[in-house]
């Protein structure tokens, strides 16, 4: 299978193939069930163009108290457990790693966007991230591991799977859009990132 790096990041073009992603899929639709997805606010009051939820011992969360980790989703339940079908891929890509403790949930329209940011809440650095794309493609942006520079973009497709590790793991990075009607994964359309943590 092939694997790009590009600028330290590790992509693996069509990781997951059409069943695998079917299943993850309907994987998440029960972890939803359980912990819907919501509309998320920055510290400043800003709502995020996309929606989040989470599975796992810890959920990523920001509101006007600011960007944490929570061991509950907003309604004040647990989290779901991280499925199998999901863990599977880390245990086989970044398999010297701790296993994942957080498994964010993000789901975009075709207006979403994520702006450029590290991903630095959690405790121990040495631990990569993954992150596994469904549904219609994106264009994620990859910089430096200081904000500004020189970035390079790449359209991630359904069943792509990124991993983050060494430098690349303190880089900026983001979403610049979202390309409508380019899987038919999703049966309404829209776009699901994973994206696996190692949070304590
Ligand atoms: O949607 C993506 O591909 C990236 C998501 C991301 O960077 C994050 O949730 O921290
Ligand atoms: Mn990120």
């Amino acid at each position: 299978m092939t694997v790009l790096s590009i600028r330290g990041f590790e992509i693996h073009p069509g990781y997951l193939d059409a069943g695998e992603q079917a299943a993850i899929v309907a994987d998440l639709r029960k972890c939803l069930a359980q912990a819907p997805l919501v509309q998320p606010v920055t510290p400043r009051g800003k709502p995020m163009s996309v929606r989040m939820s989470a599975a796992g011992d810890f959920g990523w969360v920001t509101d006007r108290k600011g960007y944490r980790y929570e061991t509950e989703h907003p309604s004040g339940l647990a989290w779901p457990p991280i499925p199998t079908s999901v863990t599977q891929v880390w245990r086989a890509l970044v398999p010297e790693a701790r296993a994942p403790e957080c498994c964010l949930i993000n789901w975009y329209d075709d207006t979403a966007k994520m702006g450029m940011h590290q991903d630095s809440d959690e405790a121990d650095m040495a631990q990569p991230v993954l992150s596994i794309s469904l549904g219609d493609e994106a264009l994620f942006r990859m910089g430096n591991t200081t904000r500004g520079g020189k970035t390079e973009s790449l359209w991630l497709g359904s069943g792509d799977v990124v991993v983050m590790a060494g430098d690349a793991r303190r880089a900026f990075h983001g979403i610049d859009r979202v390309r409508a009607g380019s899987s038919t994964l999703l049966p309404k359309g829209g776009r699901i990132n994973l994206t696996l943590r190692v949070v304590t």
